[in-house]
This record gives structure tokens, C-alpha cells and sequence, in this order.
């Protein structure tokens, strides 16, 4: 019998990883940060008799994969063929997924739309006409909260009929100006061997002579795109484009203000607000916590609190647990001189291993019990993502993503404990 591939595919942070535990009964790691899945995880699933591998590929903005695990993620997208692709999108921000969507669809039809977060859409008074929504994109839509197991059913099932083929997608892909679009189907003739619409996204991809994703294309379909006939029909293509003002570096910039544009036409049309007031507050708590001016000064006094709390919090329970287990020690110690122990097992015993275990336990047991707490409070008030927004810039000069402020954050109070425990 046949075994159906489904990738989980989107934006970061919109639940996949939920979804997919839920589905296959794995235990990936989620939480309210950006970039928690850095790598393709498998699992499986049977509904209706049909067998299902899942694999849950790391969260992704965009097919231009600026780090490892966007790469991963566009390189399964673009190259693996799944039987479906379920795109998971945020339900109170379709509009701003919607770019990853329109970019999936140039590569593999077989997409199921998967709104998420419906729960909090709702609470922020947000209603999604999913059948327009689906009629407007040519795929099915469902509309889950990854939390609740029973908003999944309606997802499995849409998935069991696109791989068994009882419903075909028909993505309504967007269309660029036409002599975008003429320079598309003038390149595409050169590769027949590459089905449609992956030979739209390819030809993209030649005419923005983005060379690392090219040689990436040419080593995955095994094709060779240096050709001289290719070539000259770019050269050809680009004369065309330079009479309309669009040349190799602002084409990727014309063609998202186009995806741009339909989504935002898209979220008119599908999406109706209920509670104006409650998207402005947030817009205004983002733009003071995410600010020039204030984001850096808010960010670093919240991180002050957190390990000041930490350190000098730990402070009391640590020299309570030292106290107790350094009376038990003398209990213990009596025990053993009871029952004429030689010298050599009480200090293995005692002063090795009892004393390492407890040194551990009353050293780093309490940071560890007030740190992780806050942390998980900051990031369900959605502060550590903004953290990561804020020292992005910085952390792109180390080559690197805002992301890793987070990790760093965990590695200061690590090392910290570490240097008290050595004390
Ligand atoms: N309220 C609510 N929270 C959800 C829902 N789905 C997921 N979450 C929460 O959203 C957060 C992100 O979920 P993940 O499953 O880790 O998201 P992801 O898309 O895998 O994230 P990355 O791997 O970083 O791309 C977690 O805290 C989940 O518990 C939902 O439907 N409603
Ligand atoms: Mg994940």
C-alpha cells in the first residue's frame, strides 16, 4: 500500500509543529518563539486504512532562504515532491502569510491551506469566510486550533482526498505584469522535463539570476540550466524587462509587491473585524516594545528583572536545600560509623557522591526552578519574540539571526550557575 508524503509547511510560529504532534502522537518541541524546528522531523499517521508520513520542516517567511533552516525548509518544498503540502497559516495575520503561500503554489499544486490559531483570531474578534477564501486561491481551506485534537478532524480528512486525489487543487497562481509573464513562458519551453508550475518558479529564478538557488535546481533535478540556448533566451527575456524598467535585482521586489497586493485584496474580501480597538492596542504595544527609542531600553530592563529575580531569588531556597541536606550528611555519616563502614566507602559514598548530588541539587535546582517559569511567562505574553526582532540587526553583523538572542539568553544563565556551582 501506498505511503502518502505531507509536508508542514509555513510561516514560523503558527502552530506545524502542534498539529503535527497532535496528528502523528510525536513529541516535537513548540512554544512561542520563531525557529524552534531547525530540521525536517518524521512521523507517521493511518486514517481510513491509508498510511501518512508526516514530516514537520522548519518555519519559513519566504522560498529565498536566508539561513540553514529556511534552506531546509525550501529545499524539501521545491525538491522532495510530498503528495500535499498543508500550508499552516496564522488566522489573526493571514494576510502577511499569505506571501509563502503564493510562493508554495509556483511550485507544487497539491496545497491544503490550514488556518490555525482560529481561537485567538477569534478573541481578537477576526471572522474568516473560509469558502470564499477557498475559492479565491483554487485550494481547499480548513480551519483548525492546533490545541483542541477535534479541530483536526476535518484537516485529515481534506488530507486523505487531495492524496487519494478525490480533490485536486487548482491553485489560482498570481499573475505578474505580462511581460513577466511573456519572459516566463519564452524560458519555460527550454525545460520541458520540469513540470508545471515548478518551470514558472525556475524560470523566476534565471531571470533574478539568483545564483546559489539556480545550482541548487540543477544539481536536485539533475537538468542543466547553463545551457547556450538557455542563455541567450535570458538575455533575450532581459532586454524585454529592461524596456520596463525591471532588471535581475528589482525583480523578486515587482514580483512580491504583486503577491502583496493580491493578499491584501484577499484579506479585504475574506476577512471582516470585529474589534477594531483590539488590533490597534497591539499595533501600539508592538511599535513601543519593538521601537527605536524604547524597544533596546524595555528589552534590557525586562532581562535585568528576570536574572535579578533569578540570581538573588535563588539565593534562599539554595541555602535552605545546602542547610538541610548538610544535617542529613551528618545523620548519614553517623549511620555509617553505626554500622563501622571502612573510610574509604564513607568517603566515596559521602563525600563523593552525596556531597556532588546535593552540591548540584541545592545549586542549581532553584535558578532553574525560577528562571524557566519567567521565561515561559515572558513568552506567552509574546515579549520574546519581539526580543528577537529588536536584536536582529545586531545579530545579523555576527552572521547570524535575532533568533539566537533567545538561546543566548539561556546560555548566560547556564553559564552562570555553572561559574556558582565551580564557587
Ligand atoms: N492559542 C493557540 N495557540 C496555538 C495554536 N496552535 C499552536 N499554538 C501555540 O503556538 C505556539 C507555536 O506553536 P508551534 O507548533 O511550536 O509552531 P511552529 O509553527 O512549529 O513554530 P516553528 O517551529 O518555530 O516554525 C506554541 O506555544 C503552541 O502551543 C492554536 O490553535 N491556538
Ligand atoms: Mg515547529
Amino acid at each position: 500500500m501506498k505511503n502518502y508524503k505531507i509536508a508542514f509547511a509555513g510561516n514560523p510560529n503558527v502552530g506545524k509543529s502542534t498539529i503535527f504532534n497532535s496528528l502523528t502522537g510525536m513529541n516535537q518541541h513548540t512554544g512561542n518563539w520563531t525557529g524552534k524546528t531547525v530540521g525536517n522531523c518524521y512521523g507517521k499517521f493511518t486514517y481510513k486504512s491509508a498510511d501518512f508520513t508526516a514530516i514537520d520542516i522548519p518555519g519559513t517567511y519566504s522560498l529565498m532562504s536566508n539561513s540553514e533552516e529556511e534552506e531546509i525548509a525550501r529545499n524539501y518544498i521545491c525538491f522532495e515532491n510530498p503528495d500535499a503540502i498543508v500550508i499552516v497559516v496564522d488566522g489573526t495575520s493571514i494576510e502577511r502569510n499569505l506571501n509563502l503561500v503564493f510562493q508554495i503554489m509556483e511550485i507544487n499544486p497539491n496545497i491544503i491551506l490550514c488556518v490555525n490559531l482560529l481561537d485567538e483570531a477569534k478573541k481578537k474578534g477576526i471572522k474568516i469566510d473560509f469558502k470564499k477564501l477557498s475559492s479565491i486561491l483554487g485550494i481547499p481551506v480548513v480551519g483548525t486550533i492546533a490545541k483542541k485534537k477535534k479541530t483536526l478532524i476535518n484537516l485529515k480528512y481534506i488530507i486523505y482526498d487531495v492524496c487519494l486525489k478525490k480533490i485536486v487543487p487548482t491553485p489560482h497562481i498570481v499573475k505578474y505584469l505580462p511581460i513577466i509573464e511573456d519572459s516566463i513562458s519564452l524560458l519555460s519551453c527550454e525545460y520541458p522535463t520540469i513540470p508545471y508550475p515548478l518551470n514558472r518558479w525556475v524560470s523566476l529564478k534565471l531571470l533574478s539570476n539568483d545564483k546559489k538557488i539556480i545550482k541548487t535546481i540543477s544539481n536536485k533535478l539533475n537538468i542543466d540550466l547553463s545551457t547556450s540556448s538557455i542563455n541567450s533566451k535570458i538575455d533575450e527575456c532581459n532586454c524585454l524587462l529592461k524596456r520596463n524598467d525591471i532588471n535581475s535585482s528589482n525583480l523578486e521586489e515587482t514580483i512580491i509587491s504583486f503577491i502583496m497586493k493580491k493578499a491584501e485584496y484577499i484579506c479585504q474580501e475574506v476577512c471582516t473585524y470585529t474589534k477594531k480597538d483590539y488590533l490597534s492596542k497591539t499595533i501600539k504595544i508592538d511599535k513601543i516594545l519593538t521601537s527605536k527609542k524604547f524597544g533596546i531600553p524595555i528589552m534590557l530592563l525586562f532581562l535585568c528583572i528576570l536574572f535579578w529575580i533569578t540570581i538573588v531569588g535563588a539565593n534562599y531556597p539554595s541555602q535552605l536545600l545546602s542547610d538541610l541536606f548538610g544535617n542529613l550528611k551528618y545523620h548519614i555519616l553517623n549511620l555509617f560509623s553505626t554500622i563501622h563502614s571502612p573510610e574509604w566507602l564513607t568517603s566515596i559514598l559521602v563525600d563523593g557522591v552525596y556531597q556532588t548530588v546535593t552540591w548540584i541539587i541545592s545549586v542549581m535546582l532553584p535558578p532553574m526552578a525560577i528562571f524557566f517559569p519567567l521565561f515561559t511567562i515572558l513568552e506567552d505574553l509574546g515579549f520574546l519574540p519581539r526580543i528577537a526582532f529588536n536584536l536582529d540587526r545586531c545579530f545579523k553583523c555576527a552572521c547570524t539571526s535575532g533568533k539566537q538572542a533567545l538561546t543566548m539568553c539561556m546560555g548566560v544563565t547556564k553559564w552562570y550557575f555553572t561559574i556558582s556551582f565551580c564557587d
